[in-house]
This record gives C-alpha cells, structure tokens and sequence, in this order.
C-alpha cells in the first residue's frame, strides 16, 4: 500500500463520509414484466425504515432515507419522523412522484393541459410541506415528463412551462430546502424527455437560483458516457447538488453500484475527492437508487454501500500532488498509472479498521448474515399483495 497519505485522516474521512438509502429500494421490484417477491421484502414505510435501520447497524455510514410519495405516504407524519428517529434514522430526500396517475400520461410539470400542471404543483407543495414537517431539507425531482412521437409537442413550450412551473415552485423553497433536479435521456418517453441531460438540468436550476442543484443519476446517460467528467464540470460550475448511485449495462438497469463497472464509480469519485482535497466541494448528496429484483433486498443494499466505500477509499488513496506532477510534465502514463496505483488498492484492510473503530463489525455482509435479520423478517412479514407493473409502488 502506498505510504505518502495520511491515515488517519484517510480513516476520519471514511468514517465521516454518508449514503442515503431508498425506502423504494426495500420493497418488491420488478421490470414491466414481472415482480417477483423476496420473502421478508418490506411491505409499508415502517418496516422499510427497520430495514434501513438494519443496514446502518451493520454499516454505520447510512442514518437517514430517501422518501417517494405518495408510496410512503403517512397521514401522520410527525409519527413517521418519530419512528425514524426510534431506530436511529432521519428521513430523508422527498421524492415526488410526477409519473403514476392517469393524467400524466402526456407530462408533469410540461404538459400541455394548465390544469394537469397545477396538479404537478399542487403535489410537488404538498411534497415541500412534508419535508418541513419531517425536518429534510432536500426535494428530489425526477420528471418522466417526454414525448414519444416528432410532432407530439412544441418542445420550446414545453421548455417554458418547465420554467413557469418550478418558478412557481422555487420560492416555497425559502431559504432553508435545496430542490435537486434529475435528467434522464429516455424512458418512459423515448423520442425526447424535456429534462433529457445535465446541461439542461444545470440551465434550469441556474434560471431558478441558488437552492436548485444538478442529480446526477449514474444510470441515465448514453452508452459510454464520461460520467465523471460531468462530475468535474458541475463541481466547478458550483452546480452538483447530489448522486442517485446505481449500475448500468444498457439502460437505465438500477443494478447494485459498482456491479458492472467499478472503476468508472472510482473515477467519479476522483473528481469528488481531488475538489474536496481543494477545498472546492460544495455540498454533494449521495444517495442510492436502485431496484433489487432478483436479489434479497437488505443484503444488496449493504453489498452496494460497500461497493460505494471502495471507490470512494480508493479515490482517498489517489496521490493528488504526484498526479498533478504528472500532468504538468505532459506524463500521460505517469498520471494514469497514479489513478491507477489507488485502483488497484486493496483498500479493505482499511475499511476493517475504519469500522472497527466505529464499534462495528469489519465485514458488514457477516453481521448482516449472522444476525438472523433475514429471517426473521421472511416469517413475521407475510407477503402484500402485489401489482404487475415493475414500478416498486405499483
Ligand atoms: C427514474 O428513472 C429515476 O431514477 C428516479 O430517480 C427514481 O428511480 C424514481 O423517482 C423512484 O423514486
Ligand atoms: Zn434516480
Ligand atoms: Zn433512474
């Protein structure tokens, strides 16, 4: 292992460091054609938070949730918060959600009925108030708002009503909530979606103001893109406000972070730690957001955590100042093989002490394995009936 760092430092960082989990991603999920159902798989917004409270037992770096209404919906929410609060959780992130009822069909926020946007205001308040009352500070907005056809819609309308609308949302924001805005270059809709890249989100929050961020979703670009160059570029327009982690091969797959390609998450996070080493970072969320339908729940969410703090570790472990060495001489395979050295670390000897000194077990999946968490809830949570669309709240 490389000697020129700080360990200990390297250890507060890693203690210090925080990922939010998604209620979402506890229960049942499925693709369009089937869900499947995991024995024990949460069925209600409490035992999502136990199962969230599970993993930040045996994590001890996930203490609060990200929320979707209305599939978490509560009808008291200063309970909720208490209950959270029980178990040691904060809630989280609130998710609106702008893509389930029937008059979205053509759109949230850009529809072209007035009636059908103020419906899509109308819940996106109702989602502000409920984080006052659960004391987050974060609104997540993700539009499926798109069309399918040329021709379907006036594009530029649509791009000005996006405007009109969050304007007429921002200020409901006060000076105390951040509005973090996802793009995605497809699905549902498939020949255009109004928030479709990062540099229309980034217009878009810069038109708002200060409290509206960039979600930068690592499922939602093309094939090949440089997600850690977008990274760099919002960091530096002071327009990154937050991560939606997941893994990809071909679309948006939401699979386990890390699964399929660790060493682009490891380059995202480079970005992160060099800007933060600078003292350049502002603050960034991270947040999972993954649909787990093949694999058991509570299991895949601590194995992605663990995923996220080995990138994460590796790209603390990058020797910056000899990067920059290397940069600056023209040393293209000094500067790669830098990146490379940190990569190629086997960082969990590191996390072990790192947890150990938090009071944790050094390998979270063992604790989790051998605390009988699985199954107990396999036989105390009979299975809900479920919907036949893939959608985890359907
Ligand atoms: C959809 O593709 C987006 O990733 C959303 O962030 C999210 O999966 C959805 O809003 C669930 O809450
Ligand atoms: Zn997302
Ligand atoms: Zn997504």
């Amino acid at each position: 292992m490389n000697t020129y760092f700080d360990k200990d430092m390297v250890l507060e960082e890693i203690r210090s460091f925080r990922v939010e989990t998604p209620s979402w991603g506890y229960g049942d999920s499925g693709t369009r054609f089937k869900v499947f159902h995991w024995p024990g798989a949460a069925r209600n917004l409490r035992e999502k938070l136990e199962d969230a409270a599970m993993v930040q037992k045996v994590t001890g770096i996930c203490p609060s949730v990200a929320l979707h209404i209305p599939w978490d919906k509560e009808d008291d929410w200063s309970e909720a918060k208490a209950y959270a609060e029980s178990l040691g959780l904060r809630l989280g992130a609130v998710n609106p959600n702008l893509f389930q009822d029937d008059e979205y069909r053509f759109g949230s926020l850009c529809h072209y009925d007035p009636a059908v946007r103020r419906a899509a205001i109308e819940h996106i308040l109702e989602c502000v108030e409920i984080a006052r009352t659960i004391g987050s500070d974060t609104i997540s907005l993700w539009l499926a708002d798109g069309t399918n056809y040329p021709g379907q819609d006036n594009l530029r309308a649509r791009k000005r009503r996006l405007r009109e609308t969050l304007s007429e949302i921002y200020p409901a924001l006060g000076s105390d909530l951040r509005l973090l805005i996802e793009y995605k270059f497809f699905e549902p809709a498939f020949y255009h979606t109004d928030l479709a890249d990062w540099g229309m989100a980034s217009t878009l929050a810069r038109q708002l103001g200060p409290q509206a961020k960039v979600l930068v979703d690592t499922g939602h670009h093309a094939q090949g893109t440089n997600i850690a160059h977008i990274v760099s570029y919002l960091i530096d327009e002071e327009q990154l406000g937050g991560f939606h982690f997941n893994d990809r091969r071909y679309a948006d797959d939401d699979l386990i972070v890390g699964s399929q390609n660790p060493f682009d998450l490891f380059l995202i996070f480079t970005e992160l730690v060099a800007a933060a080493r600078e003292g350049v970072i502002p603050r960034v969320d991270y947040m999972i957001d993954q649909s787990h339908n093949l694999e058991p729940k509570v299991e895949a969410m601590i194995q992605s955590i663990l995923h996220i703090q080995s990138a994460h570790t590796r790209a603390l472990l990058v020797n910056y100042a000899a990067l920059a060495q290397a940069q600056a001489a023209g040393d293209t395979l000094a500067a790669y093989r830098v990146l490379r050295d940190a990569f190629e670390t086997d960082v969990r000897p590191l996390l072990a002490e790192a947890r150990e000194s938090m009071g944790l077990d050094p390998d979270p999946i063992r604790a989790f394995r051998a605390s009988g968490y699985a199954e107990r809830v396999a036989r105390e949570r009979p299975q809900a009936a479920g919907g036949a669309s893939g959608y985890p709240g359907a």
